[in-house]
């Protein structure tokens, strides 16, 4: 059967490239005979500092995004990572399986930690192992993520064959990853070669799925481009970053590909394909953000919503984490 896990950091406002890269493809997953199973995922976000009153606001938010985009609380599962323990318990367990040299290669480490690595936290460093832990703690089978996880999911599949070869079990399940659509790394749109991404110190950088009309028309006009003209197939965006992604984002929105914006608007001038892109983005996104401003009015309601989903998280990954504590030889006497 298939399982599918994937979260997403309350670590600040959500971006369209949360949105393409994730909780779209979130929403697309929910089918029948599939389990969804989907988590904000509040401990990873502490991992670099946050505002407790800023970090409560950013999961009602984030919470709020989720539904408003199409996740269903009556069919996924939705919940936030600190209210089921299963998690933690099995990242310490996986803290003492992975290797700190596998830690120190994950590029999303390096990019974060920067060359002041001895001031981020342990808990930065060990990030990777409790998002094993996420996965694992389910057996999920499959994980819906941007390209910029990749690496992780590499890594958890590492974590779960050492596991089993350490203990001597065919325990875990090897995980695969699901990077798919027109969007997989929406990239900042003030710089193409990096990625869009909540805590980019410039808001120009990205579109947020709170930002109103009139803010993401003007991000797209004032996005960074080149002079040329769109080209008439897709070879000739390759030494072009900025307007590569907006091809992209254009495509992800619109639901198709690459190519086919490409032979749409071969020849046109940004001056025209922007106010297009804005249209679109704008038609998609703010139905989302309006039913999130709804859904935030009533946290009693995303309260229950989060306590129901914890509770049936918890009801599969307990018996699982007492499995793995059988294992690994404690005594469960109680
Ligand atoms: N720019 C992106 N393009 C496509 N997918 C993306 N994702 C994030 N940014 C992009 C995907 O969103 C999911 C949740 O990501 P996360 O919140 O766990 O953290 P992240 O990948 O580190 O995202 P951010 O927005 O850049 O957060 P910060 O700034 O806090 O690090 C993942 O599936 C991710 O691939």
């Amino acid at each position: 059967p298939t399982r599918i896990f994937s979260g997403i950091q309350p670590s600040g406002g959500l971006t369209l490239g949360n949105y393409l890269g994730a909780l779209k493809r979130f929403v697309e997953m929910q089918k029948d005979g599939v389990e969804t199973i989907y988590c904000l995922v509040d401990m990873h976000a502490i991992t670099v500092w946050q505002d407790p009153a800023k970090l409560r606001q950013q999961t009602y938010e984030a919470a709020a995004a989720f539904m408003a985009a199409g996740v269903d609380p009556a069919r996924s599962i939705l919940f936030n990572q600190s209210q089921v323990t299963a998690h933690v318990e099995l990242g310490w367990i996986f803290n003492c399986v992975a290797r700190m040299g596998w830690m120190g290669r994950m590029t999303q480490w390096k990019d974060k930690a920067g060359k002041n690595s001895e001031n981020a936290s342990l808990g930065l460093f060990a990030y990777p192992a409790l998002m094993a832990a996420d996965i694992l703690a389910y057996k999920a089978t499959h994980v819906p993520v941007g390209e910029d996880q990749k690496q992780h999911i590499e890594l958890t599949r590492d974590i779960a064959q050492k596991f089993n070869n350490d203990y001597g079990v065919n325990f875990f399940p090897v995980t695969e990853p699901v990077i798919e659509g027109a969007a997989t790394r929406v990239m900042s749109l003030r710089d193409g070669t990096k990625k869009m991404s909540k805590s980019d110190p410039s808001d120009q950088s990205r579109i947020n799925l709170t930002d109103d009309a009139d803010a993401i028309a003007q991000k797209i006009r004032k996005a960074k481009t080149d002079p040329e003209p769109l080209p008439d197939t897709l070879d000739g965006l390759k030494e072009r970053p900025e307007a590569r992604n907006l091809v992209n984002i254009y495509a992800a929105l619109a639901g198709t590909s690459a190519e086919a914006v490409v032979t749409e608007y071969a020849g046109a001038q940004f001056g025209s394909f922007k106010p297009k892109l804005a249209e679109l983005a704008v038609s998609v996104l703010s139905p989302i953000t309006t039913e999130m401003n709804r859904l935030m009015q009533d946290r009693a309601e995303i309260d229950r919503i989060l306590a129901d989903g914890s509770d049936r998280a918890d009801a599969i990954a307990r018996p699982i984490l007492d499995q793995v504590y059988d294992i690994v030889g404690m005594i469960r006497s109680r």
